[in-house]
């Protein structure tokens, strides 16, 4: 049995009552109030139901922690140290499509820093967490990023930037450059679960342009405890609000950041919603 700490029991008892609801939904899509954030930026009541519980459950044990939630915004703590990063329902478009890709991620971040991160998918039941200098696990399985060094052999992850936003020609650019060296690209639409595949190696890397704060915070910690690379495409490591994120083994991550590098700067990424995220990792 992996040792999971009070933090992590915390956070993988919240995921589970908020997946409850999740599971219940799931496939009752049609019954689900759905709306519109921006174009093709779809929330359900599947969202903000699975946060509304999240934030109580953590609420509840770790009362003077702050949050960043994707549907809710920012909360402040009275612990101006801790918060919680929170994205309630990560592949919202693949949970209303019926497709079996998506999932709860909450990371914690201490004074800038995030220390620990838990990405749940309730239909495969795979619950992903890592800590600071703990190591990084799937359920109780011990996480290892892959070892293939040869692009040739790798399959590499991404997403598409949305409509109405992002800089599609570069995206298209970068696609070339990296589907022309490599064994395999794919695009699973739900990023928490990107990095995790990348943690796990099931994916050698992982690159998108864009993401938010709450999509990453987890996944951060979990490639990196699992040996792995995580930065922006400048190679720099504060990357939780960087416009592209690039992660892998260390010879991946650095082949593929080269590589995409080559299509140029990415856009500047949109300010997220009351962003007051100034904290970096
Ligand atoms: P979401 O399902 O929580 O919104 C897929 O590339 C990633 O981008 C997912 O993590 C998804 O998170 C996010 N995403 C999908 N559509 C989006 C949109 N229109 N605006 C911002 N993020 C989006
Ligand atoms: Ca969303
Ligand atoms: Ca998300
Ligand atoms: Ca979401």
């Amino acid at each position: 049995m992996a040792f999971r700490s009070p933090l992590i029991n915390v956070m993988a008892s919240a995921a589970t009552k908020a997946a409850r609801g999740l599971k219940r939904d799931f496939g009752e899509v049609e019954n689900l109030q759905v709306s519109k954030k921006g174009p093709a930026d779809f929330v359900s009541v599947a969202d903000k139901k699975a946060e509304e519980v999240l934030h109580a459950e953590l609420s509840r044990v770790r009362p003077d922690f702050g949050f960043v939630m994707e549907e809710g915004g920012i909360i402040e703590g009275s612990d101006k140290s801790h918060r919680w990063i929170i994205d309630p329902l990560d592949g919202t478009t693949n949970f209303l499509h019926g497709l079996p890709q998506f999932a709860i991620s909450i990371g914690v971040e201490r004074d800038g820093e995030i220390i620990a991160g838990l990405i749940y998918n309730p239909i495969a039941d795979e619950m992903y967490w890592a800590e600071k200098g703990a190591g990084a696990y799937c359920n109780d399985r011990r996480l290892r990023v892959a070892a293939r060094k040869d692009l040739k052999e790798c399959v590499i992850a991404t997403g598409i930037p949305f409509h109405g936003r992002g800089d599609h020609l570069r995206f298209l650019k970068e696609l070339g450059l990296v589907m022309r060296e490599v064994a395999g690209v794919r695009r699973f639409g739900a990023a928490s679960l990107d990095l995790a595949f990348v943690a796990s190696g099931r994916f050698d890397g992982f690159w998108e342009t864009e993401l938010q704060s709450w999509d990453i915070a987890a996944g951060i910690i979990l490639v990196r405890e699992a040996g792995g690379v995580v930065t922006d495409q400048r190679g720099a490591k504060k990357v939780l609000h960087a416009p592209e994120i690039v992660a892998g083994n260390e010879i991946v991550h650095e082949k593929l950041r080269r590589l995409i590098e080559r299509a140029g700067l990415p856009p500047k990424k949109p300010a997220a919603k009351k962003s007051a995220a100034k904290a970096e990792t």
